[in-house]
């Protein structure tokens, strides 16, 4: 176990003193006792922490090893790229190694030979673990920074992506979008995406390396420009809805589109100074354990919090067992300066022994009952523990019961079934002729229209008579001179004046009866 926080420390520009302890021993009137801190891990260099992933194969240069030259010395080439021998090989390791000779080391991909066919490379770091940015990302390029590139964000161990930045030397002309800085954003723009022409343009490469994503810059539309007001960044970050969660990431995607051109349009006949070189990633971040640790560990190849205030999980983001009498809160920033804890509490320490499961903060005392019931639960809960699903809904057999979706909705079909509850396994009891679990399907011989009615026809056992068609099992189209749900009866019969005199009579024996049937099945008359 590899305890990375003082070790870091010193060399990061971000110093907060702020939310470091989450905990201290006071003597107070009553005697000594705990008193609890919102805490925070400190920023740590995160690059040392990450995992990463170049697409797509092949884009590494060096195998087969290959020349390359650069725009300094376009006729030159020959630089050489083998991925078979140390000195010459250019892995994605080298984004993040630690340069201390000076010497630049670098990640390339290969030249851009299949020109006009783009050359596109996603460089992808996880983390494993929520992070919370503190500085600037600053991804440094050997050679000249792309011509075109966007950074991406997930927020969810890669299962989905956001765009994060857009860099291009032309922003209308590459994504539609018009060219801003970050320094002209406000305090309601602060977590816009945008497009930057900044770090796009030819410069020499030698020149201007960096590529940024600007944290601090946004920072500082609250704290000020030298971040000295960092009390305010803390206030806003509590209160402005999505600002914290668009400075945490879990993963980073950049996605380079175009490489340098050296300030001028592609030249086909040498192709070999067009590739990319990253030589760093910086970013620099601290794990995000919802203000309830102040230590972050590297164990088993992922940065775990090591939670306080009673609380568990990667991020500190549950209470632990035991501990679930009022549901988890995250620790807050507010007050100021010290925050809130919002500490996890022990089943019992409240009011006698109550326990809520996690879906009430509240205890009531009923004094004609005498007992001490849970108030207001949530989560669709409902009893004196919160221990039962409310009507309506049913137990989520593979959720605990402090678990936040251990009730689930019956969603019973409201015109198949009789009612909205269902039994414990999700099943709602169906009206005549519905079935399925939730009634929103008809039995056999049923159709459904505003729930379900009896088959009037079927090809096998109610047939149309004389002549008539089953039409969708729901009525009988009779010929002219036809009539009744089965067309069992003659027009004749019925009104002597529809009659011309001719017609005979057809009716037997096997339709009156099959008429009669018909008659007595449920919904006929809506027909
Ligand atoms: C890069 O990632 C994006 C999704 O973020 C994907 O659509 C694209 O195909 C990837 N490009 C390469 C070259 O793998
Ligand atoms: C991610 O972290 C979790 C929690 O520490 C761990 O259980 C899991 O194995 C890790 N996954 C990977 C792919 O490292
Ligand atoms: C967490 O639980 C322990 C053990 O019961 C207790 O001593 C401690 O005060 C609790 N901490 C918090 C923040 O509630
Ligand atoms: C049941 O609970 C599990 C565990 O929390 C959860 O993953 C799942 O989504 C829940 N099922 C439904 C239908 O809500
Ligand atoms: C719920 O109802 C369905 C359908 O009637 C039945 O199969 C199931 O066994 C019932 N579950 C329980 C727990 O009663
Ligand atoms: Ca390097």
């Amino acid at each position: 176990m590899l305890y990375l926080v003082a070790l870091l420390s010193h060399c990061l520009p971000l110093a907060m003193g702020q939310y470091d302890i989450c905990k201290s021993w006071v003597t107070t009137d009553d005697g000594p006792s705990w008193e609890f801190y919102a805490c925070q891990p400190k920023a740590m260099r995160m690059k040392d922490y990450v995992t990463v992933r170049v697409d797509p194969a092949g884009i590494t240069c060096g195998d087969p090893p290959e020349r390359f030259c650069t725009h300094e010395n376009p006729y030159l080439c020959s630089d050489e790229c083998d991925a078979s021998n140390p000195d010459l090989a250019h892995p994605p390791k080298l984004m993040f190694d630690s340069e201390d000779e000076g010497l630049a080391t670098y990640w390339q991909s290969v030249t851009w030979r299949r020109y006009p066919e783009p050359l596109l490379a996603n460089i992808t770091l996880s983390w494993n673990k929520s992070i919370e940015l503190t500085d600037d990302i600053v991804i440094t390029f050997e050679y000249g920074r792309p011509t075109i590139m966007m950074l991406e964000k997930s927020l969810d161990n890669g299962r989905t992506w956001h765009p994060y930045q857009y860099y291009a030397d032309d922003c209308m002309e590459a994504f539609s979008m018009p060219a801003r800085r970050v320094r002209d954003l406000s305090t309601t723009s602060a977590n816009r995406v945008l497009c930057t022409e900044e770090y796009s343009r030819w410069a020499g490469s030698k020149k201007e390396k960096t590529v940024r994503f600007e944290v601090r810059d946004r920072f500082a539309i609250f704290a000020g420009p030298d971040l000295k007001n960092m009390d305010n960044l803390y206030t806003r970050l509590e209160s402005a809805k999505g600002l914290k969660d668009f400075f945490t990431v879990t993963d980073l995607r950049m996605r380079l589109l175009r490489p340098a051109l050296g300030g001028t349009y592609v030249q086909r006949e040498n192709l070999y100074k067009y590739f990319y070189a990253v030589s760093n990633i910086e970013v620099t971040g601290r794990c995000k354990c919802n203000l309830h640790a102040n230590l972050c560990t590297f164990k088993e190849g992922s940065l775990q919090c090591e939670c306080e205030h009673n609380t568990t999980g990667q991020d500190c983001g549950k209470c632990k067992k035991n501990f679930r009498s009022r549901s988890w809160r995250a620790g807050s920033y507010l007050p100021l300066p010290n925050g809130s804890p919002n500490a996890c509490a022990a089943a019992g320490s409240a009011f006698g022994n109550c326990e809520c499961y996690g879906h009430s903060n509240r205890c009531s005392y009923i004094d004609f009952l005498n007992v001490v019931t849970c108030v207001s639960c949530k989560h669709n809960t409902r009893g004196q523990h919160c221990q039962h699903c409310r009507l309506g809904f049913y137990r989520n057999s593979s959720a605990e019961l402090d678990d936040e979706n251990v009730c689930i909705e019956c969603n019973c079909n409201q015109i198949g079934s009789m009612h909205d509850r269902c039994n414990e396994t999700g099943y709602c009891e169906c009206k005549e002729g519905a079935t399925g679990p939730k009634c929103d399907d008809c039995l056999p011989n049923y159709y459904w229209r505003q729930g379900c009615f009896p088959n009037v026809c079927d090809d096998e056992l109610l047939l149309c008579q004389n002549g008539g068609t089953c039409y969708q099992n729901q009525r009988c189209i009779c010929p002219v001179g036809f009539k009744g749900v089965l067309c069992q009866q003659s027009r004749c019969e019925a009104d002597k004046k529809d009659c011309d005199g001719a017609s005979s009579v057809r009716s037997s024996l096997g339709t009156v009866l099959l008429g009669v049937l018909a008659l007595q099945l449920r919904g006929w008359g809506d027909l």
